[in-house]
């Protein structure tokens, strides 16, 4: 039987069957076996915001993969079919414009895709409801955090509202408490240098500056207790500037505010 001609249509009828099922096998074997093989690194989000930006970073990946897959299989095919098996020189030729034309507009194509879901997820990510159903007021400080909730009134204290006021490590951490499936409004600003808060299943970090008043927005999905630091090298102590975070139910909430208001009542502060 004679050899098939490289890249001739019986060649690739042989090869693209098994190209094909290799790659259904790579797939198979290590997409599906672990979350956190999919999720590309990313932590489990615990917001809707957090959810888009894992999506938008698994779309990209899915993206980057299938450009490699074209790319690296297109020179394989390349190396395999076209390899040099004599010294008769190949047919020269000087241009092919389809081709050209083709690899001139594939990839502004490509970032027109990427650039058209980045700004979509960018502006869901950003958006702020005119009524979010919680709003915290966030102060960074060199180097704790203070939470107010300026919806929840203490009139008995030195602040007029709800508070929670850290104190620097190893004091106790600053406790931010925030209920699911409402919209939680964060108002952030810094009494002296920048910081920069960070919440890793947020999936999202915001600065904190000085006189430049930083606002986000999110709406919780899972309950839960998490770590919040500072991401912005702000001094000595940076490091410990950390806080908890918990995610808890609206009507945990609603009863840890009024439990706040009656200990801040009767001390007079913050706790
Ligand atoms: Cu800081």
């Amino acid at each position: 039987m004679a050899t098939p001609r490289p890249g001739s249509p019986r060649r690739l009828r042989r090869w693209a069957p098994r190209a094909a099922l290799a790659a259904v096998l790579l797939t198979v074997t290590t997409g599906c076996k672990s979350n956190a093989f999919t999720r590309m690194g990313m932590p489990v989000p615990v917001t809707k915001q957090g959810q888009v930006t894992l999506t938008l970073w698994q779309g990209s990946w899915i993206a980057a993969w299938t450009v490699g897959i074209i790319v690296w299989g297109l020179i394989i095919w390349a190396v395999i079919f076209y390899r040099k098996r004599s010294d008769r020189v190949p047919e020269q030729v000087r241009y092919n414009l389809p081709i050209e034309f083709l690899y001139t507009i594939v990839p502004f194509i490509m970032v027109g895709v990427l650039f058209y879901f980045t700004a979509r997820d960018e502006n869901y990510v950003d958006k702020l409801s005119p009524h979010p159903d919680v709003v915290v007021n966030v102060t960074g400080f060199r180097w704790s955090w203070e939470f107010q909730y300026p919806q929840y009134k203490v009139p008995n204290s030195e602040y007029s509202d709800v508070s929670e006021l850290g104190q620097m490590w190893p004091g106790r951490l600053p406790l931010l408490e925030i209920p699911t499936g409402e919209t939680v409004r964060f108002n952030l600003s810094s009494t002296d240098v920048i910081h920069s808060f960070w919440v890793v299943p947020f999936e999202f970090k915001r600065d904190v500056l000085p006189d430049h008043p930083n606002h986000f927005q999110v709406t919780p999905i899972k309950t839960g207790t998490f770590t919040g630091r500072c991401t912005e090298l702000c001094g000595l102590y940076h490091s410990r500037m950390l806080f908890t975070l918990k995610i808890v139910t609206p009507q945990q909430f609603r009863q840890w505010i009024t439990t706040q208001q009656a200990m801040q009542n009767a001390s007079g502060g913050a706790q």
